[in-house]
């Protein structure tokens, strides 16, 4: 694998998630080892610590039946320009979370610095959910759960969400690891016309098939690729640290395939890593499992595997 330049950029995001811990996120992978991972592998790895919340002066439209959209829209503004400037900076940006709302913010500002460069973004997004609610259809009110829909360019965000910069084509976005999806969300896929492998599709056909396809398409789109991975995408018996856990998920070797042929890929451009709540964890075992498999998706190997215990 080339060598690549890294930048570590924490996002201690929680508000939009009902269970609070995930701003203990990017410090329990610091606290996991992810730079000297990344370093023994041989990449250049800089930590530029976590992203400060922007001011927010006046919000004009409050939403009385979402929770914390002041301090979620601070994240977004701020996120944005972060990602943007990371983006521009390094290789591989990588955002450490806190809860999926960041996503808010990260992948438009990836977007606009790969439009810049005349590519468009592709977004493949591992999860055991779709996040594609707008204010106006989420019934939890938690904000995790609309970073696609926002990015996407659906209704329901103006003068609610900062003025997406940089949209996402729906056409340009690939889930994988869905198992838990809201009425609303299901309209919404269909109505986009999001490429979605649900859990009951990768038992049927397994992940490498669609996984090809659609890194085909980014190739034949000279796109770049951030892929967002949710904790909950893995099975919760391997990855309990999480505040949505779904039972039915992917194993430690789905998880690794995905990794492994992405990296093969060499067209990932950004990564996320997201919904890490260290308090319901002990001993760091899900933080240091999201690591290995960005190690994995960074150029670890299977072959490569150090005897350790995790
Ligand atoms: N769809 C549910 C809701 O909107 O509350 C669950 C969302 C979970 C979101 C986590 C980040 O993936
Ligand atoms: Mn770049
Ligand atoms: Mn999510
Ligand atoms: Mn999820």
């Amino acid at each position: 694998m080339k060598q690549m330049s890294c930048a570590l950029v924490g996002a201690p995001v929680q508000s939009g998630s009902a269970t609070p811990g995930c701003l203990m996120g990017p410090d329990a992978y610091r606290t996991a080892g992810l730079a000297e991972v990344l370093q023994t592998l041989g990449h250049r790895v800089t930590d530029r610590g976590n992203v400060a919340q922007a001011e927010i002066k006046d919000l004009t439209h409050d939403n009385a039946a979402v929770h914390h959209l002041t301090d979620i829209v601070a994240w977004a503004d701020a996120l944005e320009g972060a990602a943007y400037e990371a983006a521009s900076a390094v290789d591989m940006p990588i955002f450490l979370g806190g809860d999926h709302a960041l996503a808010i913010g990260t992948v438009p500002g990836v977007a606009r610095h790969a439009a810049e460069a005349g590519k468009p973004l592709f977004v493949l997004w591992l999860d055991a959910h779709p996040d594609i609610h707008t204010p106006d259809t989420t019934t939890s009110g938690n904000l995790h759960g609309t970073p696609v829909a926002y990015f996407l360019g659906m209704d329901g965000f103006d003068g609610v969400y900062p003025a997406l910069k940089t949209r996402v084509a729906p056409e340009n976005v690939c889930m994988m690891g869905i198992r838990s999806v809201d009425p609303a969300e299901n309209a919404a896929l269909t109505a986009q016309g999001v490429e979605v492998h649900d859990m009951r599709a990768i038992d049927e056909h397994g992940i490498i098939k669609p996984l090809r396809a659609f890194l085909d398409r980014v190739r034949s789109a000279d796109g770049a690729l951030h892929v967002s991975l949710d904790v909950d995408f893995l099975d919760p018996t391997i990855a309990p640290a999480v505040g949505t856990t779904v039972p039915g998920g992917a194993t430690f070797r789905e998880a690794h395939l995905i990794m492994e042929t992405l990296c093969d890929s060499g067209l990932v451009t950004s990564l996320d890593m997201v919904e890490l709540n260290p308090f319901l964890d002990d001993r760091g075992r899900t933080a240091k499992l999201m690591v290995d498999l960005c190690a994995s998706l960074l150029g670890r190997t299977v072959l490569d595997r150090p005897t350790r215990s995790f």
